[in-house]
């Protein structure tokens, strides 16, 4: 294996552009074969901005489907990366966005049926990248939804669109998420970065942590869950 400063960043790099549509997972039993190949699941509020995020991550405009109008991704989107005549070296995974009040019931089913179970029970995940609005912040179904992963899966909180705030309004959004995140006394591993997918900022250390993730774990990774069966999260009451 060659050695040098700068081969983890190229390394990053070469990875994530590797990137490719794989397959949509509809029903948990159209899932890949949970076979040691590490996922990172993309997972937030609708509209956060997820999809954006890994397309910005993998330099591709349309790898995910983003849109103005909320809800739009409805399965589990598989990206699979790695050189590409091989077999996929690992999966990006963006998921269902979750907290869209008006969501036709299919969207809540897939939380509820699909995405909380992937969450809670997938062995192959190996992080999980929880997208946030930096202008929202950490909100009830976030917590809730962070309740479901794994003590030992790492969790990366992207708080995107930070082109809409100013240098001081960012610093101000992120230390009150931070303390947000760390009132809920997690034990997973976690990491806050401030993002911009249409800005292009952030995107060099979000590559270098999911780079990190993707690779797989000499002790086999996170352990069947031992977590509560999930309930789609709902809007808390005011
Ligand atoms: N200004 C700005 N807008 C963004 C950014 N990221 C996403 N958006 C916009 O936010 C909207 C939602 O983005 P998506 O990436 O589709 O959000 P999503 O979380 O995948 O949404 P669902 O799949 O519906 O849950 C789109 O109009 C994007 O163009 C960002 O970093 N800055
Ligand atoms: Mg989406």
């Amino acid at each position: 294996m060659p050695t040098g400063a700068l081969l983890p960043l190229c390394a990053v790099a070469c990875l994530l552009l590797t990137a490719r549509f794989a397959t949509t997972v509809a029903k948990l039993a159209q899932l890949p074969a949970d076979g040691g190949v590490p996922e990172v699941a993309f997972v937030g509020r609708s509209n956060a901005g997820k999809s954006s995020a890994i397309n910005a991550l993998c330099q591709r405009r349309r790898l995910a489907f983003a849109s103005k109008t909320p809800g739009r991704t409805q399965a589990l989107n598989y990206f699979a990366v790695g050189p590409e005549k091989l077999p996929p070296q690992a999966y990006l995974v963006d998921t269902p966005g979750y907290g869209f009040a008006t969501a036709p019931l299919e969207i809540k089913r897939a939380w509820d049926g699909l995405a909380g179970r992937y969450l809670t029970q997938r062995n192959a995940l190996a992080g999980v990248v929880l997208v946030l609005d930096i202008r929202r912040g950490l909100t009830d179904l976030d917590r809730t939804l962070l309740g479901w992963v794994r003590a030992k899966v790492p969790i990366l909180a992207l708080l995107t669109k930070c082109d809409k705030l100013n240098q001081g309004q960012r610093a101000a959004a992120m230390r009150s998420t931070e303390a947000a995140l760390v009132e809920l006394g997690l034990p997973n591993p976690l990491t806050l970065l401030s993002f911009s997918a249409t800005a292009l900022i952030g995107l060099e250390e979000g590559r270098e942590f999911i780079d990190q993730w993707l690779v797989p774990q000499a002790d086999g990774g996170a352990q069947p869950s031992e977590a509560a069966e999930p309930t789609a999260p709902q809007e808390p009451a005011q």
